[in-house]
């Protein structure tokens, strides 16, 4: 009988299924991925057959639609890229980073304000205003605040949790998730690293989903981006007027469609001076790209 299902987990050669029908298969990878170089990756969509005895086997891997590096995970609908209201102060640019970086991977990006129980007035706002183009969610994992959104947005999706150090991705986890009892607080990165090197991402049936129950990255690679590339992963330049230059880095040309979303209030400034370093910065890379 051939099934198919969700990769949740692999040690050794083998690798837990999680089926359509809601069991989790125990699964031997055929050795024919070994010799063609596939790699069953947690989040893989496989195909699986029982046999009357023993395990089953992992016979076919779905196509990817993405592939994240490490930890390694396939197939992720969403990240929900997180930072704190009060402590640590929030890498505004960090975010938008990861936002592209997300945007490029085929994957939704979900900006997160965590310890809404801590919340600094002037760091609430400049959230709300600055990232109303992506549908947020403010939350606390301390009193459960905008828990039952958060969940409802995780439903029938796979989803990733990133974002700085400390600023309560392992408690949010935690706070969906009991069984997890992830160590939350008083690790330094360094030995958040040191046990990633010994214990692999696994992913978590959640809401008709499942979420990676490791925050193992902070950023993955951004390739060289043209500028129609970088402008698509601003959602709010969707509202603009065209700009009068085809290519138009939206820097110092004039009639500019994108500069008049800071007089509609639709960019803030402190936004758009991130942009302006993030466009300088692929620009660069163009320019040095053959090099
Ligand atoms: N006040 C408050 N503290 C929180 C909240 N979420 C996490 N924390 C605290 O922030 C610290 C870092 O949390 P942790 O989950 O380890 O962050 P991570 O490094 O992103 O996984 C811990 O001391 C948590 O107790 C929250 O919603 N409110
Ligand atoms: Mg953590
Ligand atoms: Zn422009």
């Amino acid at each position: 009988m051939t099934e198919s299902g969700l990769l949740l987990k692999g040690i050794g050669s083998f690798y837990e299924v999680l089926t359509e029908s809601g069991e989790v298969v125990t699964s031997k990878a055929r050795g024919v991925f070994r010799r063609e170089g596939l790699v069953p990756t947690v989040g893989d969509r496989v195909t699986i057959e029982r046999k009357d005895q023993g395990y089953a086997q992992l016979t076919e891997i779905l196509p990817r639609r993405n592939l994240l590096v490490r930890p390694p995970v396939a197939n992720v609908d969403q990240l929900l890229i997180v930072i704190s209201a009060s402590v640590p102060e929030p890498d505004w640019l960090l975010l938008d980073r990861m936002i592209i970086s997300a945007k490029r991977t085929g994957i939704e990006p979900i900006p997160v304000l965590n310890k809404l129980d801590t919340a600094d007035e002037g760091i609430v706002n400049r959230f709300r205003t600055e990232y109303h183009a992506f549908p947020v969610l403010l939350l606390s994992a301390e009193t459960g605040e905008g828990l039952d959104a958060l969940r409802e947005r995780m439903r029938g999706k796979v989803s990733c949790f990133a974002g700085q150090s400390a600023v309560g991705k392992s408690s949010l986890l935690n706070a969906l998730i009991p069984e997890l009892h992830l160590e939350t607080g008083g690790l330094s990165r360094k030995t958040d690293r040191g046990r990633h090197t010994t214990r692999h991402a696994e992913l978590w049936p959640y809401e008709n989903g499942a979420v990676l129950d490791t925050p193992g990255f902070s950023m993955f690679e951004t390739e060289c981006l043209e500028q129609d590339e970088l402008d698509a992963c601003y959602p709010e330049f969707r509202n603009a007027f065209p700009c009068r230059f085809p290519g138009c880095m939206h820097i110092s040309e004039p009639d500019c469609g994108v500069k008049l979303l800071l007089s509609t209030g639709e960019l803030t400034p402190e936004r758009y001076e991130r942009y302006c370093e993030i466009a300088l910065d692929y620009q660069m890379r163009r320019k040095h790209r053959y090099d």
